[in-house]
């Protein structure tokens, strides 16, 4: 029996990689699964974006079924938590994009050039290859704070982890959360980016050599800062 379960437990890893399900908002965190965040494509298998950085699943891989809007104040913290320890070597991101006016969040899909990027992991300086020379690897949390200048509305806030482990074949994960910021300001976020449209198929952040020596640079527009 006990070799059965160790064989089930290595199927269960190998297979399962991990998705970003749990909206962090001020010290609270989403326990339940899809709440305030768009459930992904194959919850509960491989739920990498199959297609690569060009797919249109790049942008939320969304499912279709409907999230709640979570609530957060400018100037305080905003994330989304893993389902599990990030165990692939490369960045995690963070992307935002207001609804337009008089669009209901929860019905926008988020498409054209409105993604602002907030966060952007700053890669070790050595052993790329490794999980655990990375600031992400094996955590389970990742959050950055919405400037105070962010005007007040409806947003989706989007997670991105790109792992570069298989040379020229990433593994991109991304989900989508829906949130209101409210007490914002005046800011204008930018530059904005479309989803499918920021990253190249063979764009240097998503194809890059882990084991082959040489900064990485994460692929996109500059952190807007407020
Ligand atoms: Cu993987």
């Amino acid at each position: 029996m006990r070799v059965v379960n160790v064989a089930l437990f290595l199927i269960g890893v190998a297979e399962a990689h991990y998705h970003f399900p749990y909206l962090i908002t001020g010290n609270s965190k989403d326990t339940v699964k899809w709440k305030h965040v768009r459930q992904v494509k194959n919850p509960d298998s491989n739920d990498f974006v199959s297609g690569g950085p060009t797919s249109p699943d790049i942008r939320c891989y969304q499912n279709g079924k409907k999230a709640e809007t979570g609530k957060v104040a400018a100037g305080d913290k905003l994330g989304i938590g893993a389902s599990q320890g990030v165990f692939h070597p490369g960045p995690i991101q963070f992307y935002m994009a207001k609804a337009p006016a008089g669009v209901n969040i929860a019905d926008w899909d988020g498409s054209g050039s409105v993604w602002f990027k907030t966060y952007s992991e700053k890669p070790p300086t050595s052993k790329l290859g490794e999980t655990q020379s990375w600031a992400s690897g094996n955590k389970q949390d990742f959050s950055f704070t919405v400037p105070k200048s962010t005007p007040s509305g409806d947003y989706l806030v989007r997670i991105e982890h790109i792992a570069l482990h298989n040379t020229g074949n990433p593994q991109i994960y991304v989900a989508c959360g829906q949130v209101t910021v409210t007490n914002g300001g005046n800011g204008t976020p930018g530059p904005l980016v479309a989803f499918p449209g920021a990253y190249a198929a063979r764009d240097p952040g998503v194809v890059f050599n882990l084991y082959g020596g040489g900064q990485y640079k994460a692929p996109g527009p500059a952190v807007w800062t407020g």
